[in-house]
């Protein structure tokens, strides 16, 4: 599994005072915290409440890239936020993300190949998010369709079937998870899929038991990355054991630890 770890996000307390503050220091420490639980890749997303987004993002990159040299996952909508974040980072990026809206695929998919980029295409659209397994089918083949046509790598694409709350949208989940195999056989090579689990329990009580049983379902319907909480031991744990379970770890009696710092 690919993680991307979530934890600078301004829809935090504590990120969004160290953004609003300037707090280098708070930011370098969760990204090292991520690093060290496993992250291969940092979200950094300023959240709603920041009144200067393009230079937020700007200051988030240089604090995390002198912190750590992973992969930085730009977490935004706005394409102006994105495109200045990626004129400072040093190492490699993900846009994070484009809907498959037309309009705003023929802005981002340039501006991943113009500065090599992983991306991240959300099956949604102006419409809003869709209600069943067809039309996210539909939009994420509407995404790989623009991505051949404008010669971007489907190796670097990742689509995302946008996770809904349980207690919002519980009769979906099981479509979110089922369209991940369906995701596979759009083209070959095939997108790499990607979820932002920890909105499957937004607003309930029991919040790691949820997206550690949600994480291990969908790692059982081949999902490739997940955007998630790294320093969240139980579900790192179950991670590593589906991963075993599903043959893609080799046993031996101190999995966990074995596995648990690679
Ligand atoms: N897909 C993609 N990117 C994404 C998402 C996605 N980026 C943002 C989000 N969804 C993934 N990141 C988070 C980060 C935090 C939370 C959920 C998803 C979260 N935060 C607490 C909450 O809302 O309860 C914040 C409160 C707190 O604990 O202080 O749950 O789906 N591509």
């Amino acid at each position: 599994m690919f993680i991307i770890g979530e934890l600078i996000n301004g829809m935090y307390r504590e990120v969004a005072e160290a953004i609003k503050n300037k707090d280098k220091g708070v930011i370098q420490r969760i990204a090292k915290e991520q690093v060290e639980a496993g992250s291969e890749a940092l979200d950094l997303n300023c959240g709603p409440a920041s009144r200067d987004p393009v230079g937020d993002m700007v200051w988030l990159v240089q604090a995390v890239q002198e912190a750590t040299d992973k992969i930085l996952c730009l977490d935004s909508t706005k394409i102006n936020v994105i495109e200045a974040g990626l004129k400072v980072v040093k190492n490699k990026a993900i846009i994070n993300s484009t809907s498959a809206d037309k309009d705003k695929l023929d802005i981002i998919i340039p501006l991943a190949l113009k500065y090599n980029t992983g991306l991240i295409g959300l099956t949604l659209d102006k419409k809003g998010v869709p209600q069943d397994k067809e039309r996210r089918l539909e939009l994420a083949a509407a995404i790989v369709a623009d991505c051949q046509e404008k010669g971007f790598p489907l190796e670097n694409l990742y689509i995302d079937p946008v996770v809904l709350p349980v207690n919002v949208a519980q009769a979906q989940l099981e479509d979110t998870l089922k369209v991940l195999l369906e995701f596979k056989i759009i083209s070959q090579p095939p997108p790499k899929t990607v979820m932002g689990l920890s909105n499957v329990s937004q607003g309930t009580k029991q919040r790691s038991m949820i997206n550690s049983t949600f994480l291990v379902m969908a790692v059982a319907h081949g999902l490739d990355a997940a955007i998630l909480d790294p320093l969240d031991k139980y579900l790192m744990d179950s991670l590593i054991t589906a991963e075993l379970i599903l043959n893609k770890q080799i046993y031996c009696d101190s999995f966990l630890q074995a596995y648990r710092k690679r």
